[in-house]
């Protein structure tokens, strides 16, 4: 079965999560919307779509496996970990990894709310005061804050180095993704915390390299970050 991913087609946003995902499984996936116009590609298709469906999605992005229309990242996210043993099997560990994703739901969507802090239709520079001001508590304390618990988690889990312990899960991907986000945005304050995130960053390692990953992050497949994505470079948000 070849799964079908509806996101933005140029940038890694919040489609990145699920692309790791199904590239860590080996999974078979078209990434529609940046397929031709002829096989339903393009930004116009992926919002005329979205409503076509019984569970039509609020937002990109959503993933179509057979008859299944799920959106929302960790909703995405659960559907896969369960199909391609990337979450544990019992039902606390499955919460306990689906409350993992969550949080880093929370944390992407603080993100955004840096360059975004006064509306979604604004541009960035339309709302640069107010972004300093909100940049400057993300980067002391809202940071600090989220990867600070993820180190915790991760001391609590101790033999394996994964979040949950000994197994690589979607949340470990997840992981990975934030914190190569984080220090393309916010390079000086992650420089600042990283000698207190020593687990986080090992497990940030230990993802690139795994084979599927590198391979991924080396291929064409794997859009560069962009100041149009979540995590947006702008050096006046980030002082040294
Ligand atoms: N909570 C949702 C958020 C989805 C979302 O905000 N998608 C963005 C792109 S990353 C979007 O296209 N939003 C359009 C909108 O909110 O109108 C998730 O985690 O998937």
């Amino acid at each position: 079965m070849t799964y079908h991913l509806h996101y933005w087609p140029t940038i890694q946003g919040r489609g990145e999560f699920v692309r790791l995902a199904l590239e860590e499984a080996g999974a078979a996936y078209v990434d529609v919307a940046r397929g031709g116009k002829d096989e339903g590609g393009g930004e116009r298709a992926l919002m005329a779509d979205i409503g076509d469906h019984d569970h039509p999605s609020f937002a990109p992005p959503y993933l179509v496996d057979g008859k299944l229309v799920i959106g929302q990242t960790a909703n995405i996210l659960l559907h896969l970990g369960a199909r391609h043993g990337l979450a544990p099997k019992g039902e606390a560990g499955r919460l306990w990894v689906n409350q993992l994703q969550l949080t880093i739901t929370d944390l992407v969507a603080e993100a955004h709310d840096v360059h975004h802090p006064v509306g979604m239709g604004l541009y960035y520079e339309d709302q640069k005061a107010e972004a300093a001001r909100r940049a400057e508590e993300f980067r002391t304390q809202r940071m600090k804050k989220y990867l600070g618990w993820y180190e915790t988690v991760l001391e609590k889990a101790q033999k394996g180095g994964w979040l949950t312990g000994a197994d690589l899960t979607y949340a470990d991907l997840s992981l990975f993704q934030v914190v190569e986000g984080l220090r393309y945005a916010f390079p000086h304050a992650m420089k600042r915390l990283e000698p207190k995130l020593k687990r986080v960053v090992a497990v940030r390692d230990a993802v690139a390299e795994r084979p599927n990953i590198a391979a991924y992050l080396s291929s064409e497949r794997r859009i560069p970050f962009s100041t149009e994505g979540i995590f947006r470079a702008y050096p006046e948000l980030d002082p040294a």
